[in-house]
């Protein structure tokens, strides 16, 4: 990779092909490594300190040499400088590792997503076209992808060793993690965190493609709805849309676009809508009511998978209009909405 010299390249081949380490297949891979590399070499450099010391003063000042101890009552210069090089150590880790650490977490703004939910004992994706996968991940080489996952039930870690990569996948709430892959083949995707007796059975295939053949799996591996196309069944078939109409007269806000909206609350705080919003919105509707709307909306919670949150999620997140709902709508409401209306902005979203 471009930070590597050729030395480490090359060590880092021939420890990969001694199987002693994982391949660097991402992005992040050579920079996680030198991290972890300069931590070895610390390591090592203080151990072979601490032990040559220990053999050189044990010869020099051993029982014939110096029959009486001689007391030492302190150095300002050596307490000095075994402070100040080890801390100086310590806070260039700190620093490397915190840069590190925006690197991995911060995804860039082009990267595509993908869903995944982790069960026991199986890992399934949901590509936004509605293609599905279990203990299996196709993903193009050399495009960013964010992966928003969640648990269906304990927690659950999911890892690709050979990306540097490992994040939490937790009951409840959506963790995101991201990587770029940058070499086409097939890799290990484990399960990092003890799930249950059959944990170990929690591992799957990552596929990286090329762009080309990336849009080929898609176009043969697909279900024939998209995510947000089984949300709009779904937003629906549930009565979302009884009340979230988009006309003027609807009991709840209208969605479209509102998805990276900032919303102010009842009780004047502003919250930025994304997914983790927007699931905790259908969930917990009482918790952060919008500004202007009767605590009305029912709970769905325990009425709706996490596999048909993420549908809702997804289709509110690609929701630009009302259009489509007022088509769909099935209550008496629809009297009202007249299809030449314009969606009314009904709730008090402040665009960024
Ligand atoms: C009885 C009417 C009603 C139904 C049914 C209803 N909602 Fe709501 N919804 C509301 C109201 C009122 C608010 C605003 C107050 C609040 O935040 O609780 C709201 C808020 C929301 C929000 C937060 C965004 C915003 O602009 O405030 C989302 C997302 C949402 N609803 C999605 C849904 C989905 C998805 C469904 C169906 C599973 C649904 N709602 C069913 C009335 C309803
Ligand atoms: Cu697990």
């Amino acid at each position: 990779m471009g930070l590597s010299p050729v030395l480490w390249q090359f060590m880092v081949k021939w420890l990969h092909a001694s199987a002693l380490f994982p391949a660097e297949a991402s992005g992040i891979s050579p920079y996680v490594d030198a991290l972890y590399f300069f931590l070895l070499l610390m390591t090592v450099v203080g151990t072979a300190l601490v032990a040559v010391l220990l053999l050189v003063f044990s010869i020099r000042y051993r029982r014939e040499k110096n029959p009486v101890a001689t007391q030492v009552e302190g150095s300002t210069l050596l307490e000095a400088t075994w402070t100040i090089i080890p801390l100086a150590i310590f806070l260039v880790t700190f620093v490397w590792g915190a840069l590190l650490y925006f690197r991995i977490y911060n995804p860039p703004a082009n990267a595509m997503n993908i869903y995944v939910v982790g069960k026991q004992w199986m890992w399934k994706a949901e590509h936004p076209g509605g293609q599905h996968e279990i203990n299996a991940l196709h993903v193009p080489m050399g495009q960013p992808v964010q992966l928003t996952m969640i648990s269906q039930d304990v927690f659950h870690s999911f890892s690709i060793p050979d990306f540097r990569i490992k994040r939490e996948v937790i009951p409840g709430r959506y963790s995101t993690v991201w990587f770029e892959a940058t070499q086409a083949g097939t890799y290990h995707l484990f399960c990092t965190q003890y799930c249950g007796t059959q944990h170990s059975g929690m591992v799957g295939t990552i596929t990286v493609l090329t762009p080309d053949d990336y849009k080929k799996w898609l176009q043969q591996s697909t279900s024939g709805m998209s995510l947000a196309q089984n949300g709009e069944r779904l937003f629906a078939s549930m009565g979302c849309n009884s009340c979230h109409s988009g006309n003027a007269a609807a009991r709840g806000p209208n969605l479209a676009g509102v998805y990276g909206a900032k919303l102010t609350l009842t009780d004047g705080s502003q919250m930025l809508v994304n997914d983790a919003y927007l699931r905790d919105a259908i969930l917990n509707p009482s918790q952060h009511v919008t500004a202007g709307f009767a605590p009305i909306m029912p709970t769905y919670q325990g009425q709706i998978s996490e596999d048909g949150l993420i549908d809702l999620v997804e289709y509110i997140k690609n929701m630009q209009s009302n259009y489509r709902v007022q088509q769909t709508q099935v209550t008496a409401e629809s009297d009202l909405a007249a299809p030449t209306t314009p969606p009314q902005g009904t709730n008090e979203t402040v665009k960024p």
